[in-house]
C-alpha cells in the first residue's frame, strides 16, 4: 500500500527507505532533560505519566484507608477525631473514584490504543498532554487542603444539605467542587481524544470487526465518559453557585431541590462505575486470550455486551436513591434495569468460560489477576443483585454491607484486572519482565487479604454498624470483626507492597522482555519493548483480528515521511486510508494553559473574580498553543493524492 503522493516527494526522506530509522528517532524525539519534560506530547510518555500519577494516588488512598481501619480497630478509639476521620473519607473514596480508577483506564487507553491500532500518536497529542496537567494539579491541590486540615469532609458523593453552606461552611467542599469540575476536563479530553484516535487512526485493512476487544472498550468507556461526566461537572458548578453567590438551586427553602443534587450526582456515579469496569472487562479478554493462545469466543458477542453495559448503565442511577421517598412504581423500573445489568455481563462471563474450556491456561501473574477477578467481582455482582432489591436495600442502605458491596465491584471489578494489565503490560512499557515470584506472593496476599477485609464487612452491615462513623461503642457486637478487618486490611496493603517493590526493582533485577514475552497477537506487541519513539518502524496493514497469530507476514505501509511527524488517517468502518495527517511538535504551551485554568478554578474558591482572571490568561496561552507554524501549508496541494492536514 503506498502513499506516496506528497509534493516534493524528491527530496522528502520516507520511511521506507535506507537510514530512515534515525530520522524517525529525531522526529518523533521529545526534548530531553527537566525542562524538556514539560514539552512533552507523544503518546507513550503521556499515557505512561498518567498510570504512574494514578498509582501514586491509588497508595495515597490506601493509605488513608489504613489510617481509618487504625482508627476501628476497637471501639471509642481517640487516634482521631470525627472531623478528621470524615475527612480521610471523603479524601480516600475521592481519589480512588476519580484520581486512581479513571485516570488508571484512561493512561493504559492512551498508551496502549495507538500501539494496538498500529499508529505513531494519538490525535490531539497537545490536548494529551494538557489533560495530563490538569490532572497532576487537581490531584495535588486537593492533597494539599488535606494537609492545610481543609480537605472536603462530606463523603465523596457530597450530599446536600450537609455540603451546602449553611452545614459546611469553610473551604472543604469548595476544594472538592472545583476541583472535581477540573478534573472531569482532564477525563472529558482524553475521551474525546481516544475516541477520534480509535475511529480514524487505525492502521489501513483494520476494520470496525478486527479491532482488538481492548481498543473496543475504551472506545466504550470513553463514549461513557463524553455522556457521564458533563452532569457532575454541571452538579458541581450548581453547588459552588450555590455556595459562593447564594443561589438557590439545592436549597428546599429557596425553591430548590435537594434530590436533584442526587439525581445528578448519580446520573454520572452509577456510570462511573462502568467506566472503570468497561475497560477492565476489555484487559480481561485480552489476557485469557493470550494465555490460552486462542481468540476469545464469540468476539461480536462480547463486543456487544461491552456496548449493552455501556447503553444499560445510565438506566440504573436512582437504585442510589432508593431509600430518598421517590414514586415506587418508577424505583421498580430502577430496580429491573438493574438486575438486567447482569445479563451483558453473563455473556461475558459465559464467553470467558468458552475460551477457557478445553486450552491449556498458562497460569502467570496476569492469569492469577484475572482469577482473583472472576471471584470477587461475581460476589460483589451477587451483593449488588441484593441490593437492587428494595425491601433488601431499605435494611442495608449506609450500612457496611454496601461498604463491603463496593468494594467487592471496585477492587474485583478494577483493581484486580488492572494490576492484571500491569503484570502483563509492564514487559512493553519498560522492556523488563516483572518478577514472577514477587507477583505470586502479591497476588495471594491481596487475594486472600481482600476477602479476609472485605467478606465480614457484609456481617457487620447485617448487624447495624452504619458506614461512615468514626467510632463506635462497646456492647454492639462489632468489636472482634472490626478488629480482625483492620489486620486483614494490613495483610491486602503488604500484597499491593509487594508489586510497588516489583516495579521498582524488575527493571534492574530482571531479565529483558523482548518485543512479544507472551506470544500474544495483537500489534503492541510487533514493536520493540519499549516501543522507539514513533512506534513502529513500519506502518502496518491489518488483513486479520489476530496480525501476530498469522502465518503471512504482516504487509506494510510504505510513503509516510520520516522527516515530520506524519500519520495515516483511515475511514471510520473499513479503515481505508484516507489521507495523511501531520502532528504537532513538542511545546509548554498545554503546561502553561493547565496552570492559568488551575488558576483560575482555584481563584475562584477564594475571590470569584479571580476565575476571569484565570480565564484572560488562558486565553494568551490558547493563543501561543495555536500560534500557526504550520509549514505544510506553505506546500502546493498534490494534484491527485490524498490531502495532507495538521492538527493542533
Ligand atoms: C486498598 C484497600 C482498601 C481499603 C482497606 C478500603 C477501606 C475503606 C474504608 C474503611 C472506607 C470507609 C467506610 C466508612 O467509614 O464508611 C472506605 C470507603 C470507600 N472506599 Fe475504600 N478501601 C480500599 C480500596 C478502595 C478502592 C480500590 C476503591 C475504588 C476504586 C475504594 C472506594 C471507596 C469508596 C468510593 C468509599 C466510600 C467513601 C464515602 O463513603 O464517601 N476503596 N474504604
Ligand atoms: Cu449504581
Amino acid at each position: 500500500m503506498s502513499l506516496k503522493n506528497h509534493p516534493h516527494t524528491e527530496q522528502a526522506i520516507f520511511d521506507d527507505q535506507e537510514g530512515a530509522e534515525s530520522i524517525l528517532d529525531k522526529t518523533w524525539l521529545s526534548p530531553p532533560g527537566f525542562l524538556g519534560w514539560f514539552t512533552h506530547v507523544n503518546q507513550r510518555q503521556i499515557g505512561f505519566r498518567f498510570v504512574v500519577t494514578s498509582l501514586i494516588f491509588f497508595a495515597l488512598g490506601g493509605l488513608l484507608a489504613l489510617l481509618m481501619r487504625l482508627q476501628l480497630v476497637q471501639p471509642e478509639n481517640t487516634l482521631m477525631g470525627a472531623e478528621f476521620y470524615h475527612q480521610i473519607m471523603t479524601m480516600h473514596g475521592t481519589t480512588m473514584m476519580f484520581f486512581f480508577a479513571v485516570p488508571a483506564m484512561e493512561g493504559l487507553g492512551i498508551y496502549l490504543v495507538p500501539l494496538m491500532i498500529g499508529t505513531r500518536d494519538m490525535s490531539f497529542p497537545r490536548l494529551n498532554a494538557f489533560g495530563y496537567y490538569v490532572y497532576l494539579l487537581a490531584g495535588i491541590t486537593l492533597y494539599l487542603a488535606l494537609f492545610l486540615g481543609m480537605a472536603p469532609n462530606t463523603g465523596w458523593f457530597s450530599y446536600v444539605p450537609l455540603a451546602g453552606i449553611d452545614y459546611s461552611p469553610g473551604q472543604g467542599v469548595s476544594f472538592w467542587t472545583t476541583m472535581i469540575t477540573f478534573i472531569e476536563i482532564s477525563a472529558l479530553t482524553a475521551a474525546v481524544e481516544l475516541i477520534v484516535t480509535i475511529l480514524k487512526q487505525r492502521a489501513p485493512g483494520m476494520t470496525l470487526n478486527r479491532m482488538p476487544i481492548f481498543v473496543w472498550s475504551i472506545l466504550v468507556m470513553s463514549f461513557m465518559i463524553v455522556f457521564a461526566m458533563p452532569t457532575v461537572m454541571v452538579g458541581s458548578v450548581l453547588l459552588a453557585l450555590d455556595r459562593t453567590f447564594a443561589t438557590q438551586f439545592f436549597v428546599a427553602s429557596g425553591g430548590g431541590d435537594p434530590l436533584l443534587w442526587q439525581h445528578l450526582f448519580w446520573f454520572f456515579g452509577h456510570p462511573e462505575v462502568y467506566i472503570i469496569v468497561v475497560p477492565a472487562l476489555g484487559i480481561v479478554s485480552t489476557v485469557i486470550s493470550t494465555f490460552c493462545q486462542r481468540e476469545v469466543f464469540g468476539y461480536t458477542a462480547v463486543v456487544l455486551s461491552m456496548v449493552t453495559i455501556g447503553f444499560v448503565s445510565f438506566g440504573l442511577w436512582v437504585h442510589h436513591m432508593f431509600t430518598t421517598g421517590l414514586p415506587h412504581l418508577g424505583l421498580s423500573f430502577f430496580t429491573a434495569a438493574s438486575a438486567m445489568i447482569a445479563i451483558p455481563s453473563g455473556v461475558q462471563i459465559f464467553c470467558w468460560i468458552a475460551t477457557l474450556w478445553g486450552s491449556k491456561i498458562q497460569f502467570k501473574t496476569p492469569m492469577l489477576f484475572i482469577m482473583g477477578f472472576f471471584a470477587v467481582f461475581v460476589i460483589g455482582g451477587l451483593t449488588g443483585v441484593m441490593a437492587a432489591s428494595i425491601p433488601f436495600d431499605m435494611q442495608a442502605h449506609d450500612s457496611y454491607f454496601v461498604v463491603a458491596h463496593l468494594h467487592y465491584v471496585l477492587i474485583g471489578g478494577a483493581v484486580l484486572p488492572f494490576f492484571a494489565g500491569l503484570y502483563y503490560w509492564y514487559p512493553k512499557m519498560t522492556g523488563a519482565m516483572l518478577s514472577e515470584r514477587l507477583g505470586r506472593w502479591s497476588f495471594w496476599l491481596i487475594f486472600v487479604g481482600l476477602n479476609l477485609t472485605f467478606f465480614p464487612m457484609h456481617q457487620l452491615g447485617l448487624d447495624g454498624m452504619p458506614r461512615r462513623v468514626y467510632t463506635y461503642l462497646h456492647n454492639m457486637g462489632w468489636e472482634e470483626i472490626n478488629f480482625f478487618v483492620t489486620c486483614a486490611a494490613f495483610l491486602m496493603a503488604f500484597g499491593f507492597l509487594l508489586t510497588f517493590i516489583n516495579t521498582l526493582i524488575s527493571p534492574y533485577k530482571s531479565r529483558a522482555a523482548g518485543s512479544n514475552p507472551w506470544h500474544a497477537d495483537t500489534l503492541e506487541w510487533w514493536a520493540q519493548s519499549p516501543p522507539r519513539n514513533y512506534n513502529f518502524r513500519h506502518l502496518p496493514v491489518i488483513s486479520s483480528r489476530t496480525p501476530l497469530w498469522q502465518k503471512a507476514p504482516l504487509y506494510k505501509v510504505t510513503g509516510i515521511r520520516a522527516d515530520r511527524r506524519e500519520i495515516i488517517i483511515t475511514t471510520l468502518l473499513d479503515a481505508k486510508p484516507q489521507g495523511v495527517c501531520i502532528m504537532p511538535s513538542p511545546t509548554y504551551w498545554p503546561f502553561v494553559l493547565a496552570l492559568t485554568v488551575g488558576f483560575g478554578f482555584l481563584g475562584f474558591m477564594f475571590k470569584p473574580i479571580l476565575f476571569v482572571v484565570g480565564f484572560f490568561l488562558s486565553f494568551f496561552a490558547i493563543v501561543g498553543w495555536l500560534w500557526p507554524a504550520r509549514p505544510w501549508l506553505a506546500e502546493k496541494p498534490p494534484e491527485d493524492g490524498h490531502p495532507v492536514r495538521g492538527l493542533q
